[in-house]
């Protein structure tokens, strides 16, 4: 191309497409330099066109988990024990926790959690079902909502930190990666134009919001990454990372995925919270 590049109304819609396709913004910069953009012009182009259209849909957001606490005050009370902020994100909403479990509350979620794993399915949103998936090669276990003391506390623990209601969490997840498993990126919404999305939207409505809890410190690697903003946050045991999605959409840029655990085993505890009560 020569002579400057003037970003057009067709580029922009093109790229809002590509965003709500599932392509990661890197995906879609390579493209459009492929395709003769100047990087930094393209570059200028995707986030103001991002930016614009994430405003533009902020008044389809739901209400969502927000963490409470002064600003600029890196602790916060939740429930029963103060946890640290430690950094915070505005756009995606990515909080990361210090101090969220004790060591104690790690082991005993493991310990509890241990005695029922299994190979970790994916929601199947084509069917409403589940199914193992290689892009998932964990195992894991879900606990009933509130099944023992100690799902009970941290279940209040979570509801303080965030704001949203016991009521509207599913069940604590738990995943244990052996060396080499990951969990490849993905959205942690249910994809609104599969068919199956309909019957699990039934059931206390769209997730809105994850807590991803570290119950130890893998050897090397394992960080859940968000690929759209270049984010990896490390696992380290007792921390947690949390993250919002207002909509089911890709423009909330937390497309995110587990890292492959490279020496040692990694485990987490995810909690998901929904729009409505969950029961
Ligand atoms: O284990 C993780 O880091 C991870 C990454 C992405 C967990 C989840 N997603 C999840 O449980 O949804
Ligand atoms: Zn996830």
């Amino acid at each position: 191309m020569s002579g400057p590049q003037v970003v057009t109304p067709e580029l922009r819609q093109w790229i809002v497409d590509q965003a709500a396709a599932g392509h990661s913004v890197p995906s879609v910069l390579e493209a459009m330099k492929a395709s003769g953009w100047e990087e930094n012009v393209a570059l200028a182009a995707l986030e103001d066109t991002l930016a614009a259209e994430v405003a533009r849909t902020q008044l389809a957001h739901k209400a969502v988990p927000e963490v409470v606490g002064e600003p600029g005050v890196s602790t916060v009370w939740a429930h029963d024990k103060w946890v640290k902020v430690l950094v915070k994100i505005k756009r995606p909403r990515i909080v990361v926790f210090g101090d969220f479990l004790s060591e104690q509350e790690c082991e005993g979620l493991k310990a509890e959690a241990s005695v029922r794993l299994a190979r970790s399915e994916t929601v199947q949103t084509a069917t409403g079902g589940s199914e193992v998936n290689e892009a998932r090669t964990s195992q894991g276990m879900f606990f009933q909502r509130g099944e023992s003391e100690l799902c009970q506390r941290i279940e209040a623990r979570i509801a303080a930190l965030v704001n949203w209601p016991v009521e509207n969490g599913e069940g604590i997840q738990v995943l244990r990666y052996a060396p080499g498993a990951e969990y490849k990126a993905h959205y942690d919404y249910f994809d609104p134009s599969q068919p199956g999305t309909a019957a699990i939207l039934r059931r206390g409505g769209q997730r809105v919001g994850t807590l991803v809890m570290y119950l130890n410190t893998p050897e090397q690697g394992g960080a859940t990454v968000f690929p759209d903003v270049d984010i990896d946050v490390h696992a380290v045991q007792g921390n947690a990372v949390f993250f919002a999605y207002g909509i089911p959409s890709p423009t909330t840029l937390t497309l995110h995925g587990g890292a492959p655990v490279l020496k040692g085993e990694k485990w987490v505890a995810t909690k998901w919270m929904r729009e409505n009560r969950f029961e």
